[in-house]
């Protein structure tokens, strides 16, 4: 497997960029009463090297490309830095997909890179939460993939250096914090950036015996829930200072989506009993006042925190993380509504927009940075009930890529899904979430088993091994 894969990747480095057209010709979207043509076991086997094969793709690019720096712009052949000196982005974050795909002398060249060139030790503000799903996930699961110390230590300095975010009057972290100073800013934040640290920082806890990380995010997701509101939702702003919400309105989409992810897989990861009870009461407030089940078809728009009164009825491609949290709640019956929902969201213009208004089928954002949510709510359904509807529906997800977003310089976002006018930027969650599970959904179900991990909001497996 490992040789098939890299003479994969040699093959389509040295191939000159006219001839790197797909083999696969986009299948039609299926739509209401025309069935989508069955995906035999051979079919679903050649899927999986497919995407393999676009995934060495999309890496080579980088690799010739944006060597070292955060982002490939694919487009202009150029790179995007996020703090000006690279922090070394789509590597950490692409390591252990590349790993799993069978990239191995890849992987090898990213560890080496990352034991080279990466320090935490710079006078940088940085995104606490975009840094923690990226980089802390990324290299807590390849050390728990390779054994390499190296990134658990670095795991272990990240981590120390991001402590001081949480030092507000309610414990629940500012947005930014500098590597080198320890000095916050960013006071005005939100329920997924606060939200979504535990996985990462309890799994650091673990694995170091230093149940500062634990404590300090677990505090911060308590803080969070307790300020919820009468009829248990949270809003969309809230004051890491006073602890006031600064925005009321309440849904599942951009800016808070991954803090429900996170009081179910926090749980599911740490045995955390406070963890289930969060779940609990949130998901079910979630299901009273902001699904939306008109006409026999679901969506979850968004509604006042307060009152729970409907405010806007729309629904994006964030949102679309939503159906496989519900299949690993067990909510097999509204998780896979959801996923037909945004599964027609997808086929309006054969890629999904940012976001719609679902009661018009009308697009509100036209954007699609290569966003992942839609294709990991497939893996789960498709790993949970075995339904061939699921990877039918991966198929039209990965032939829709393949045809809007690969360039012969990797693959882009598009900036209208409408007119397939294209952005320039590859974001690193294109290989460490999109391509991933992707993969994992056409692969034999051994690859990964996911009784035994939980992914990160970033679909970094976290593995309980303590
Ligand atoms: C990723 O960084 C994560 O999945 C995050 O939870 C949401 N945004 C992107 C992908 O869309």
């Amino acid at each position: 497997m490992r040789i098939v894969a890299a003479i994969v990747l040699v093959a389509l480095l040295a191939a000159p960029a006219a001839a790197e057209r797909p083999r696969n010709t986009p299948a039609p979207p299926s739509r209401p009463g025309i069935p989508a043509p069955a995906i035999t076991p051979a079919e679903r086997a050649a899927l999986a090297d497919s995407v393999r094969a676009e995934f060495a793709h999309a890496w080579g690019a980088y690799a010739k490309t944006a060597w070292g720096h955060d982002d490939l712009r694919p487009v202009s052949g150029t790179w995007r830095d996020w703090y000006g000196e690279p922090v070394l982005m789509t590597p950490v974050d692409a390591l252990d997909a590349l790993i799993l795909l069978g990239f191995d002398a890849d992987a090898d060249r990213v560890r080496r890179l990352i034991e080279d060139k990466l320090t935490f030790d710079r006078d940088t503000s940085v995104q606490v939460f975009e840094v923690t799903i990226r980089l802390l996930g990324g290299l807590l699961s390849s050390y728990q993939m390779t054994g390499d110390v190296k990134l658990l230590k670095l795991a272990d300095d990240l981590g120390t250096r991001m402590l001081p975010a949480f030092d507000s009057p309610t414990g629940m972290p500012y947005r930014f914090v500098n590597l080198h100073t320890g000095r916050v800013s960013g006071a005005r934040s939100n329920p997924a950036e606060v939200g979504t640290l535990l996985l990462e920082f309890g799994t650091l806890s673990k694995l170091t015996h230093r149940p500062v990380f634990y404590d300090k995010a677990k505090r911060a997701l308590v803080e969070l829930y307790s300020r919820r509101s009468r009829i248990g939702l949270v809003g969309d702003e809230i004051d890491v200072e006073s602890g006031a919400w600064v925005g009321r309105a309440s849904h599942v989409g951009g800016g808070i989506d991954s803090y429900y992810e996170y009081l179910l897989k926090c749980w599911r990861l740490f045995g955390d009993a406070d963890c289930e009870r969060m779940w609990r009461s949130s998901v079910a407030a979630m299901n009273t006042y902001l699904a939306d089940d008109s006409a026999g078809v679901l969506w979850y728009g968004e509604s006042d925190m307060d009152t729970g009164r409907r405010s806007a009825t729309t629904f994006g491609a964030l949102h679309a993380f939503l159906p496989a949290v519900l299949a690993l709640g067990g909510d097999l019956d509204r998780a896979r509504r959801l996923e037909d929902s945004a599964y027609r969201m997808w086929n309006l213009y054969g890629i999904e927009p940012e976001v719609i208004d679902y009661r018009t089928m009308t697009v509100v954002a036209p954007g699609y940075p290569l966003r992942p949510e839609i294709m990991e709510s497939a893996f789960y359904l498709s790993r949970t009930t075995h339904d061939p509807r699921y990877l039918e529906m991966a198929r039209t997800f990965f032939h829709g890529l393949v045809a809007r977003c690969r360039v012969a310089g990797g693959y882009t976002g598009l900036r209208n899904v409408v007119t397939g006018e294209q952005a320039d930027l590859m974001h690193s969650f294109f290989l460490a979430e999109t391509l991933k599970y992707l993969y994992l959904t056409f692969a034999p179900d051994q690859t990964l088993d996911l009784d035994q991990v939980v992914f990160n909001t970033e679909a970094h497996p976290l593995r309980r091994t303590w």
